[in-house]
């Protein structure tokens, strides 16, 4: 059973996971239009790992008997200077979004609310492996100078990124 402050606070969280997914939208297009398809899929997989992380909110908050309540979207940034600078603002936005994580789980605590508390480890672990890739792609990406050949060969890489569902994921680890 959910509290109303718990269920408020996982509202925002839904919130702040689809504005995630939107950025990353917006990141997406962005990468098509300067030609680096490579990168667009990167982070057209991030927008779908959003909408997952999103969605399982929504259906933990429907499964424990309280009320969704959606709300405004943020509009994206949608102009970037570089390959790098989408990536140093990813990093950042993780950041973020880890530290919300945090506090919700500081709440759950707090509340003894130990289902919630529980359900959000899942979260604790992602953000660390979120973080972990933006961190690896910011250092490849100034290994390179973020130009020439480098970024290219950078671009197929990312390219070769596919959305595992979280079920599929799970069984795999
Ligand atoms: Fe949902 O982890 Fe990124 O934002």
């Amino acid at each position: 059973m959910l509290n109303d402050k718990m269920i408020e606070s996982l509202n925002t969280q839904i919130n702040k996971e689809m504005y995630s997914a939107y950025l990353y939208m917006a990141m997406s297009a962005y990468s098509t239009y300067i030609g680096l398809k490579g990168f667009a899929n990167w982070f057209m997989v991030q927008y779908q790992e959003e909408m997952v992380h999103a969605m399982k909110i929504y259906d933990y908050i429907n499964g424990q008997g309280g009320q969704v309540k959606l709300m405004v979207i943020e509009q994206p940034l949608t102009e970037f200077e570089s390959p790098l600078d989408m990536f140093e603002k990813t990093l950042v936005h993780e950041k973020f979004i880890t530290k919300s994580i945090n506090e919700l789980v500081d709440l759950a605590i707090a509340e003894k609310d130990h289902a919630t508390n529980i359900f959000l480890q899942w979260y604790v672990t992602e953000q660390i492996e979120e973080e972990g890739n933006d961190n690896e792609i910011i250092a490849k990406l100034k290994l390179v100078g973020g130009e020439g050949n480098g970024l290219l060969m950078l671009d197929k890489e990312l390219a070769m990124r596919v959305f595992t569902p979280p079920a599929a994921k799970e069984v795999q680890a």
